[in-house]
């Protein structure tokens, strides 16, 4: 995923309010119902108040991002986890993290994004928590996807993840890249996905669209009608695209809040081996 920056995160918390009411809208669903479909597991097989979750600033790379941390906790309280993020950071706040006990730590470098759960010794990971979310929210708003043609534009990690849980759900899947290794890739690892080589082409003959890709999609391209699932950052649609499409985009909360219920889930599946 393109690393996020201060701006799209810096009015995330008090906008979990609005991102709620667009899915329960857009898709029927809470975010938190949202983000158990998404990992398959009952809403109430777990009470989030009973979890504690610990976010951990790290300092790796190019560093923190300012408010990455608290944006995390208060996705994780909009959950009813009981949630803080340790002064310190790096190992140091890992330590601190752990002597508050905690369920679930969070912990960001700039490659990967994992909550792992200490009792289940098991960890979700941002990547394919945030495939699965924008799925399901694709899923919800177009009311099932089997048999519907979905692009997925975007041939990298959380692409790949998307090819292989569209074709799950029995969806007629297409790819597409600039990068055309990348999306024959793809076709490699799932030989029923077909690529398309000309990317503004693919986006103008689907009305479902999957973006795991930092590319701008021209509001031209976009379908009257069209679903566009949209993880992908930086977030380029403008407002001419918000009235032909129904874009569904948050910077973070939908793959964390999935990310977050998978690594709790894993204490009721009793992962303990
Ligand atoms: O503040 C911190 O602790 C930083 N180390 C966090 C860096 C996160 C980098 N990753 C991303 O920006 C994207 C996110 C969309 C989630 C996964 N990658």
């Amino acid at each position: 995923m393109t690393r996020l920056t201060h701006d799209d995160v810096k009015d995330l918390s008090e906008n979990l309010g609005a991102l709620e009411d667009f899915l329960l809208k857009h898709t029927g669903r809470t975010l938190k119902k949202l983000a158990c479909e998404a990992v398959g597991m009952w809403e109430y097989a777990i009470d989030t108040k009973e979890y504690t979750c610990a976010v951990v600033p790290v300092t790796t790379g190019e560093g923190i991002i300012s408010n990455f941390s608290e944006s995390v906790r208060d996705i994780c309280k909009w959950l009813g986890f009981e949630a803080f993020v340790t002064t310190k950071t790096d190992i140091s706040g890992f330590r601190e993290a752990l002597e508050q006990k905690p369920n679930i730590i969070f912990m960001a470098d700039d490659v990967e994004f994992l909550a792992y759960n200490i009792e289940a010794k098991k960890a979700s990971n941002n990547t394919f928590s945030t495939a699965k979310a924008y799925i399901a929210a694709l899923s919800a708003a177009a009311d099932m996807l089997i048999g519907k043609d979905v692009l997925i534009v975007g041939a990298g990690r959380v692409g790949s993840e998307m090819a292989r849980l569209l074709l799950a759900k029995s969806a007629n899947v297409t790819v597409t890249d600039i990068d055309l290794d990348k999306a024959y890739a793809v076709q490699k690892a799932y030989p029923r996905v077909k690529v398309a080589e000309d990317v503004r082409e693919a986006i103008r003959a689907h009305k479902y669209i999957l973006n795991a890709s930092p590319a701008h999609i021209e509001t031209e391209d976009i379908q009257e009608g069209a679903i566009i699932s949209s993880p992908g950052v930086p977030h380029t649609f403008d407002e001419e695209a918000k009235k032909k499409a129904l874009i569904i985009h948050d910077p973070l909360a939908i793959g964390v809040a999935a990310m977050a219920m998978e690594s709790a889930y894993y204490s009721y599946l009793g992962c303990r081996k």
